[in-house]
């Protein structure tokens, strides 16, 4: 494989450097982001002055105010966040087409041959994290290296406010003397067995025989090795044509009502069920998304043999995704959503040539060529019906 050179970059404690640059009072003080403390919960993020007294994402709230009694405690705010990270993501884009963003705050960025452009990658890095700062006010921080893998480990490294280049051959070097839990892959699971084999730094890890890893943690033991050793084949893969469909609406107030929470998927499955149809796709696939107050965030899937086209069947199976989902957590939910992948060609299945599935199918079609005229708002179905009442009470 030809060399490559891979940038990864990461904002430091995303969610509360959004909370600081919108209130500045914050800068500089213990402040955890998930909600208040008397709540149950846990911590989504805390900044490092916080993290200082031992507080870290996933921790109860309730640890986290024992452990720190001045920390200020902010419930959090999602649309704000998304829109930083869409400014984040437009300043990467600005600067190469080759981007794989991983989630809100982290992105994978080919750079090779780019330092014609800017002097070295070093310098591309520099200016990058600068622009970030100016324009969003948060600080990155950037890992260089040969494979996404190295690149990733480092810029964790260099946290917060950070910059670290690996040299070319020098990968191996790099990781040996870290912790295993370092390497991306070794979660907590991970680590009790990397105990028992006697395994804390990835340069062990690198040693151990393939056999042995294989045998333990099947085809991610592979993975694991080849990752110790600063292998990573994988590309920047940049987002290609949606591969799903989804729609998610946050409360304004955690609700524990299941007749509203059933009339908002209802809506999101019309609207997901429309975007289908106007792909021309149907689905095998039907995904359920629920965040609960403590920010845990759930999503459950239904894998279907005959394809879904219709906005009955999405609800159904999202409806009844979420039955099974409320059955086991009592929280009251800040956040529902609902969405189809695998999507595959119509196909032209016998259940659609019973007259009522042939109907249902019309009476979508109309309803999707009506509101594309007139707006979604001009037809109210079934139990968004009921919507209406409950959103006004
Ligand atoms: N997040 C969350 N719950 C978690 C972990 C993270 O809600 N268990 C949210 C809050 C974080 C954001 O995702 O701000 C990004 O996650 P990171 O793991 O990148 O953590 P941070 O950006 O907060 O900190 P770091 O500086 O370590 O990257
Ligand atoms: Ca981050």
């Amino acid at each position: 494989m030809a060399r490559r050179t891979i940038i990864h970059i990461d904002l430091d404690a995303f969610f509360v450097s959004v909370e600081q640059v919108l209130n500045p009072e914050l800068k500089g003080k213990p402040v955890v982001v998930g909600g208040r403390p008397d709540r149950r919960g846990v911590v989504a993020t805390a900044s490092y002055e916080a993290r200082s007294f031992g507080l870290h994402s996933g921790m109860p709230l309730v640890t986290a105010a024992r452990l720190c009694p001045e920390a200020i405690f902010i419930e959090g705010n999602f649309a704000r966040y998304r829109e930083f990270s869409q400014k984040f993501m437009a300043i990467l884009n600005d600067l190469s087409p080759f981007i794989e963003p991983m989630g809100v705050d982290e992105a994978y960025m080919d750079v090779t041959g780019f330092e014609s452009l800017h002097g070295s990658i070093r310098q591309m890095a520099v200016a990058m994290k600068q622009r970030i700062q100016n324009e969003l006010g948060i600080c990155a921080s950037v890992g260089i290296a040969s494979c996404k893998v190295v690149a990733k480990v480092a810029s964790d490294l260099s946290k917060p406010d950070g910059l670290i280049e690996v040299a070319v051959g020098k990968e191996r070097d790099f990781l040996v003397p870290l912790p295993v839990d370092r390497l991306p892959g070794v979660g907590k699971q991970a680590m009790k067995v990397m105990k028992s084999l006697g395994i804390h730094t990835i340069g062990e890890l690198s040693r151990v025989p393939s056999l042995t890893l294989k045998s333990r943690f099947g085809t991610a033991g592979e993975t694991m090795l080849r990752f110790a050793n600063g292998i990573d084949d994988s590309k920047v893969l940049p987002p290609g044509e949606a591969k799903s469909i989804s729609r998610e609406t946050t409360f304004g107030e955690d609700t524990r009502d299941r007749v509203f929470l059933k009339a908002i998927l209802w809506t999101q499955s019309e609207k997901v069920g429309a975007d289908l149809r106007e792909k021309g796709k149907q689905a095998r696939c039907v995904t359920l998304k629920v965040r609960y107050a403590d920010f845990t965030t759930i999503s459950r899937s239904r894998t279907v043999q005959e394809n879904v086209g219709t906005d009955q069947s999405i609800f159904e199976i999202g409806a009844k995704l979420l039955e099974q989902a409320l059955a086991v957590e009592m929280q009251a939910v800040r956040l529902i959503g609902i969405g189809v992948s695998n999507l595959v060609e119509p196909s032209q299945q016998a259940t659609l040539f019973t007259p009522s599935a042939r109907k249902l199918e019309t009476l979508n079609k109309t309803i999707d060529r009506i509101r594309n005229r007139y707006g979604f708002g001009a037809i109210q179905t079934g139990r968004a019906i009921k919507l209406k009442d409950i959103q006004t009470q």
